[in-house]
């Protein structure tokens, strides 16, 4: 019987990457998703051997591979996981953070946990549900919570780089939803590599360059436990719809994905767009009067605003 064989050792593979030319055995792909990582740091100069790394944690595949792959590379990646207390009827967050913990603890690594009910009395359905009314779902407030815990963390910790595990998949939808909207703002600001200012650490997405399927595969193969169900908020969102029609684009012709994203980000280089490339940097920013993280309004920043400007004792030491 034939089989695709691994391009290395000629075993029979356990991957076909096609949008990649690629057939790898197990121990060839799990070596490759190092190398390939490796190289995006490199090339998009995310940081150093010395650099301290702040990943943050969700449970999920996507964030736990990386971490295993920069604790793997010898990077010093330490955790940050925030426990959002979304529980109501799956137990999202206790699974998730027990995956986190898991983790970190098999491997001795540095796992910071926030408990966002715990710290600021709420959780974040709660807060999400008193501050818009009880009117739709909690995920803007749910990004705009945990960007600015990450980046207190951050801070505090002396990390100069946050690390997240956004994917090629991630990437592409992102991309996606911000140019049928023609959303300039958004669309200037995305990259797989933003640089940090003071008081704000940079992002970093290291998967960038992998597709869903291949963090999942390097989850499996390396035998990584994580939670499998999604945030229950998530569900029937724009990004999943988009994410099946790129899938079913990227069915009929391999690599589109891939070409959408690199694609864009060589024409943003080229000035092609002529968005102008800000790098993440906004003008007009001032420290906030309560926490001290950069924003724009007039007043205190848009986390304080919404817990209600009265930041907890221990978060603002
Ligand atoms: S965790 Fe938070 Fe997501 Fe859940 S509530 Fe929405 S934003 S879907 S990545
Ligand atoms: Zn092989
Ligand atoms: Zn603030």
């Amino acid at each position: 019987m034939s089989y695709i064989r691994c391009q290395v050792c000629g075993q029979r593979a356990s991957i076909r990457m096609r949008q990649h030319r690629l057939n790898y055995c197990k121990d060839h792909f799990l070596e490759w998703m190092l190398k390939h990582t490796d190289s995006t740091i490199q090339k998009y100069r995310m940081f150093g051997r010395n650099t301290r790394v702040l990943v943050a944690i969700s449970g999920g595949k996507d964030s736990l591979a990386l971490w295993d792959i920069l604790w793997r590379l010898g990077y010093h990646a330490d955790g940050f996981y925030i426990d959002l207390g979304i529980d109501e009827g799956l137990d999202y967050s206790s699974q998730s953070r027990q995956f986190a913990e898991q983790f970190a603890t098999s491997r001795n690594l540095a796992l910071t946990v926030i408990d966002f009910k715990k710290e600021y009395g709420e959780s974040i359905p709660t807060l999400a549900a008193r501050t818009q009314r009880g009117k739709g779902k909690p995920c803007s407030i749910c990004g705009m919570v945990k960007r600015h815990l990450m980046n207190q963390a951050a801070e505090q910790g002396g990390y100069s780089v946050v690390a997240t595990g956004h994917n090629l998949d991630d990437e592409a939808a992102v991309l996606f939803s911000n140019m049928l909207g023609w959303n300039q703002t958004q669309l200037a600001r995305q990259a797989p590599a933003l640089s940090g200012r003071d008081g704000m650490a940079g992002k970093v997405k290291p998967l960038f360059r992998c597709y869903e399927r291949e963090t999942a595969a390097y989850a499996f193969l390396q035998r990584i436990a994580y939670i499998e169900t999604e945030c229950p908020f998530s569900a029937g969102s724009t990004s999943i719809s988009y994410k099946h029609l790129l899938n079913q684009m990227e069915d009929r012709s391999p690599g589109t994905k891939m070409r959408f994203v690199m694609n864009y980000l060589k024409a943003k280089e080229d000035g092609f767009f002529h968005i102008e490339n800000t790098n993440g940097q906004d003008e007009g920013l001032h420290p906030c009067p309560v926490c001290g993280q950069a924003t724009s309004n007039p007043d205190m920043c848009v986390f304080c605003r919404t817990i209600g400007g009265t930041p907890p004792d221990k978060a603002y030491r």
